[in-house]
Order: structure tokens, then C-alpha cells, then sequence
């Protein structure tokens, strides 16, 4: 009998997607019935996307072997009692490229002072060289397959990059700290931080008053991880004080962001509405299908979520 594989992740997200999964899946050699609509109890897996008020109920999904998220960051689904499939995120060589870019393109615009740059062409000769990369220590929070990526890039360009993660990592030309003393010292040392963990329990609030007071002065900030990282009312005060100069921010509590929340309007903070980084169904649909042979095969399946860590 072929599997069968709900598309769960809305009509507009269909578009896009339909075409890829059935070239992966033709591809992969997996005859399947690909649909928007099932029968619950006749569901082999299927693929998730958050979306709607309601959080999903996975009870009638009695014969599903897995559910994969199509997004990196599962924290609207990982506490779902209903679901008692394994759980697997995203991991998509499209979506790294996307956060590499990103992350690239902000730390570049802060190193080089291209704001100042753009704000002071008035007609005064000044010239302001900015310091080289190794000049520039840049932190990035959480080492996972994203925080990883964008470290290396980084640390190709020159910059000394301190990365850090729940558990100790080795990572070849990145200065791996982990624990409450690994996140102080690499915070007093960074003077660019890029927020990229996942929000759980753990991580709320990560940077806050005292965490965000340890900053060298000015320093700038880059959360494309997810909004609830950072303690909202301590990083106005840390943009107040001075401690810190700029924040581009990606991601927030409530998305979309609300038209008057103080961030818009702040004069040195950017806001982007969430397009740090989007998984690209070409490349993606291949990383489903491949979890999908997997399970087929009895093989095991690739990013797992931990449900106990929440990521
Ligand atoms: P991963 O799960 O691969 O990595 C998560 C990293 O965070 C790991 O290094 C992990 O440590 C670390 N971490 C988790 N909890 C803690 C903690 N309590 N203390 C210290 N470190 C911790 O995730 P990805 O790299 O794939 O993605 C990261 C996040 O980026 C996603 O969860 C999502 O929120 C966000 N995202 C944002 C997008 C956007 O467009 N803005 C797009 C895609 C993702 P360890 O290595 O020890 O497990
Ligand atoms: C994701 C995201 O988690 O887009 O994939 O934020």
C-alpha cells in the first residue's frame, strides 16, 4: 500500500511546495499518495507547519510514523501532548545559506559603520576607518546547525568568533564555550552578538538586564533566533545607557510585530518582520523525502527533536 503524506501546513505553503516533494519523491523512488486532506487514521506522515490560533490534535493520527516540521524552530509544537510520533525539525541547506546571509550581510554592516556612513554624507570630508574583522570579536549563541554555519562564515572573514552552546562543542576556529560562565565570557568579550538558539524554557530571557550590562559598551546586537532570547524592557534600558549602540532584530514575542510597539520607531533598532532565513522547498523537499525513505526503510531519522530539551 503507498504511504500516505499529508501536506499540514496550509493552502498558500502548498503552492510552492507540491511540485518539489513530488520531483524529491520521484526522485527518492517513493511512490506515495501526496495530499492536503486524509482520513486521519490513514496518515503514514506528516509534514507541519505552525499556523492557526488552535494548537493541532494529533490523537486520530493513529498509523502516522513521523512529523516534520518544515520550520527550524519547533517550540509551537514540541510541548503538543497529542503528538506521540517522533518530531523532526528542519534542517535545510537553503535555510543555512538564507542565515549565513543574513548574519554575514548585519555583522558586515555594523563592522564597516555603513549606518554612520549613510547618515553623514552632508558634504564634510570625515574620514573614520573601521578596525579589520580580527579586530572584531563577534559571539554567536547556540552552535546548532544554523549557529554553526554562520560561525564558520564569519570566522572565514577574519573575525574572532566565540560561539556558544548548552552542551561543550569543538569547532575548528571558533572558541566553543558553554554554561552561565561560558555565556559571561563570551559576552564580555563580543562586540557583535547574534542571537541563534531555540526558545525553550531555558533560554528565555537570555540576554537581559545583568547579561546584557557584561557587554563591552556600544556593542551591537542581531537576534534572528527568536524573540523571547531577549528581555525586551532590559534592551531599551541597554540601548539607553549606551551599553548597547544598535540592535537589528528579526524576531519577536508577539509576530507580527505590533504597529505601536517601541521598536519600530526606535532610532537604533532595525526591524526585519521574520525573513532571517526561509526553508526553500527545492532543497528542503529532498530532506523531508529523505526522512520519509528513512522511516520507510526502518532506518533511523534525521534531526529528532529532543522533546525533553524542547529543540
Ligand atoms: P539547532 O537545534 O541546530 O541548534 C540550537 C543551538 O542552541 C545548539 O547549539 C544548542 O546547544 C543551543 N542551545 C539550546 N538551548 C541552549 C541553552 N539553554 N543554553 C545554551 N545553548 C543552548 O537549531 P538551529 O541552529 O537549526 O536553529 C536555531 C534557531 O534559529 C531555531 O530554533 C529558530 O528559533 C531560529 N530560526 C530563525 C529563522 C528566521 O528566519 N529568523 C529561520 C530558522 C530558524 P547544543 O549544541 O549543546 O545542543
Ligand atoms: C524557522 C523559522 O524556524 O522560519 O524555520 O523561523
Amino acid at each position: 500500500m503507498k504511504p500516505v503524506i499529508l501536506f499540514a501546513a496550509g493552502l498558500p505553503r502548498w503552492r510552492h511546495w507540491e511540485a518539489p516533494l513530488r520531483s524529491a519523491l520521484h526522485e527518492a523512488g517513493i511512490e506515495a499518495d501526496l495530499v492536503t486532506e486524509a482520513v486521519p487514521d490513514t496518515v503514514d506522515f506528516i509534514l507541519y507547519a505552525p499556523g492557526g490560533d488552535t494548537p493541532p490534535d494529533f490523537t486520530a493520527f493513529t498509523r502516522c510514523k513521523a512529523v516534520l516540521s518544515l520550520w527550524a524552530g519547533v517550540e509551537r509544537i514540541v510541548g503538543n501532548t497529542t503528538l506521540t510520533q517522533p518530531l523532526c525539525r528542519m534542517v535545510d541547506p537553503g535555510l543555512t545559506q538564507g542565515m549565513v546571509e543574513y548574519v554575514t550581510g548585519h555583522v558586515l554592516r555594523a563592522h564597516l559603520g555603513i549606518d554612520a556612513l549613510l547618515a553623514s554624507q552632508n558634504g564634510r570630508w570625515n574620514p573614520v576607518v573601521p578596525p579589520l574583522a580580527s579586530e572584531r570579536p563577534v559571539a554567536i549563541l547556540g552552535l546548532g546547525a544554523l549557529g554553526t554555519a554562520c560561525a564558520q562564515a564569519l570566522a572565514g572573514l577574519g573575525f574572532p568568533v566565540l560561539g556558544w552552546s548548552r552542551r561543550p562543542k569543538d569547532i575548528s576556529g571558533i572558541m566553543c564555550l558553554h554554561g552561565q560562565e561560558g555565556l559571561h565570557a563570551t559576552l564580555k568579550q563580543a562586540q557583535i552578538v547574534v542571537t541563534l538558539l531555540p526558545a525553550t524554557p531555558e533560554t528565555e530571557n537570555t540576554l537581559n538586564a545583568q547579561t546584557l550590562s557584561l557587554l563591552p559598551r556600544g556593542a551591537t546586537l542581531i537576534n534572528p533566533g527568536r524573540g523571547t532570547l531577549i528581555d525586551d524592557d532590559a534592551l531599551l534600558a541597554a540601548l539607553a545607557s549606551g551599553r548597547v549602540g544598535h540592535a537589528t532584530l528579526d524576531v519577536f514575542r508577539t509576530e507580527p510585530l505590533p504597529h505601536d510597539h517601541p521598536f519600530w520607531a526606535h532610532p537604533r533598532i532595525t526591524v526585519t518582520p521574520h525573513v532571517a532565513a526561509d526553508t526553500r522547498p527545492s532543497s528542503a523537499a529532498r530532506v523531508l523525502v529523505e526522512n520519509i525513505r528513512r522511516s520507510l526503510a526502518g532506518e533511523s531519522l534525521l534531526h529528532v527533536v529532543d522533546r525533553g530539551a524542547g529543540y
